[in-house]
Order: structure tokens, then sequence, then C-alpha cells
């Protein structure tokens, strides 16, 4: 048996609803012995699907499944309401993301976990801490209560590495310039040799798919808790950089028991 949390987020249709639904459907599933569901948070939208905003919640399930059996109950799960409800909404009513497995670290090509964007994400880690505050992220090494304490930092210290001036210059103006009073953004080259230890957010490799030259900065070697890796990221990076900043500013509300 293992103690699992899902997050849960959904800006279409019925939301509520649908989670209630996802909720049901989990309980009854004879590898899950125990749900509980945390409250639901209003959220503002982070990415490309903006308009309404979001709600989301964390269930904290008990399980017998392997994850990648409860990953495929997510998604059967996933799929079943999406066909009950909203065909005419589009594809997206919930969304079941596996953020915890235990202290597992799993990193397979269907599934990673922990959740790579959960650590700097108010609308999971909000959720999961109302479940259980001592939640613990077994790769930045902190509970989940310190992760949103670190993000509650004003204004949150961010530091660019980058390999190229220009790049680095431009990016930390506009970014102080959309998140003023929210971040405080240095940038230093890669190669440059400079403390690291007073960020919340460390940047590493800003130009994403460009080779890190040699004796650049080495990822493992930034602290542990703030380094965030953008080429793992999607889109450009000033785009990858602000979702960050706004899922990790962004403060849920709470809105109702489910
Ligand atoms: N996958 C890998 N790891 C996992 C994991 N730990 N849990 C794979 C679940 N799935 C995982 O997922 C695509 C594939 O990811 C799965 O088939 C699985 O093999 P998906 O849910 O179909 O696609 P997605 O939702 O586009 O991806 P993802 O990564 O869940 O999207 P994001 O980045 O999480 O964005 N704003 C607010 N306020 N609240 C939200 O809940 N959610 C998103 C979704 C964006 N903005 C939001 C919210
Ligand atoms: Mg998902």
């Amino acid at each position: 048996m293992e103690t699992a949390y899902i997050g849960v987020g959904g800006n279409l249709g019925d939301v509520m609803e649908s989670f209630r639904r996802a909720r049901d459907l989990l309980s009854e599933h004879a590898g899950i012995s125990s749900l509980t569901s945390s409250r639901v948070f209003s959220t503002s939208p982070v990415g490309q699907n903006a308009g309404t905003g979001y709600l989301n919640a964390a269930f904290e399930i008990t399980t017998s499944l392997g994850p990648l059996d409860l990953l495929d109950v997510l998604i059967q799960v996933e799929q079943a309401m999406q066909r009950r409800r909203h065909v005419h909404w589009g594809p997206r009513t919930i969304d079941l993301d596996l953020v915890f497995y235990g202290e597992r670290l799993i990193q397979e090509a269907r599934l990673n976990v922990p959740h790579p964007a959960a650590w700097y994400r108010r609308f999971v880690l909000d959720p999961v801490a109302d479940l259980n505050s001592n939640v613990y992220h077994p790769t930045k090494e902190m509970t989940v209560m310190d992760l949103r304490q670190m993000l509650s930092r004003r204004p949150l210290r961010w530091l660019l590495l980058a390999n190229d001036e220009r790049i680095g210059t431009n990016l930390s103006e506009h970014l102080s310039e959309e998140f003023s009073g929210l971040i405080d953004v240095t940038w230093r080259r890669i190669d440059e040799p400079g403390e690291t230890s007073s960020f919340e957010f460390i940047a590493w490799n800003i130009e994403q798919k460009l080779k890190v030259r040699e004796g650049a900065v080495r990822f493992d070697d930034l602290p542990i808790a703030s380094r965030l890796d953008v080429s793992l990221l999607t889109g450009d990076a000033y785009t990858a950089i602000a979702d960050v900043i706004k899922a990790a500013t962004d403060e849920p509300v709470v809105v109702d028991e489910l």
C-alpha cells in the first residue's frame, strides 16, 4: 500500500461536478482503498489556456496499484468523463496528474513523479498542503509547506544563467517589467562564477536547446531547492519562465468543499 497525491484541475463545463464524479469513480476502484479530497481552490489560468479561471483540488489516496497502473486509471477516468459530459465543450474538462507516489522518484517515458512542475505551482501545492502540509518532495528535499513558504517571499529572487549577454539583458528587463514588485531579477553568464545561495529560483540554460559550454556552471552543482532547467520547459524561454512566475505567485483561493 502506498499513499499518493493526485492533482485535479479543470476549467471547462461544470467543474465541481466533474471533480465529484472523478472522486466517486476513483473511490470505487478496487485498487484504491481510501480517498480524501482537499477543499476546492479557484486559481488563475497559467499557459495558453486563457479565458475562464481554473478550479484545482487534490486527492490523497491509499492504493495497491503500482504507479503506471495508477496512471492508467487516471487516464481512464479522464476519458470516461469526457465521453459522458461536455462533448461539445472541447476535450479538457478535467486533468488528473499523479503528483506524488509516496516518496518515489519515477522517470519513465510516460510518467514523471513527482510531477516536474509541482514544486513551483501554487495551484498544485496549496491543495496538497490542504490535505497534509508535511508531504515531502523527494527531489527538492522539502515539504510542500516549505515550498509554499519559499514561493511566498516578495520579491522572489531570480537568477538567470545565460550564455548570451543580449538574451540575459533582454529577458531580465522584460521579466522585471512584467512582474514588477513580484520578482527581483539578476542575470549572469553561465560560465561566470558567483554566489547562488540567495535565490528562490535559478533558471539554468535559458537558451534551451544550446549546448552548455565547457567551464559553465553545471546544473547538478546548483542548489537543489531553487534550480530550474529551462531546457525541459516548453515554448520560448520568456514565455516558459513567465508561466513559472505566474504559477509560483498567483495565490489560490478556497471556494468550496467537494
Ligand atoms: N505524464 C507524465 N508524468 C505524468 C504525471 N506525473 N501525471 C504524461 C500525469 N501524467 C503524466 O498529460 C500528457 C501525458 O503526460 C500523459 O499521457 C502522461 O503519459 P495530459 O494530462 O494529457 O496533458 P497536459 O495536461 O497537457 O499535460 P500536463 O503536463 O498535465 O499539463 P500541465 O503543464 O500540467 O498544464 N492553470 C491552473 N490555474 N490550473 C491548472 O490545473 N493546468 C494546466 C495543465 C495548465 N494551466 C493550469 C492548470
Ligand atoms: Mg495532465
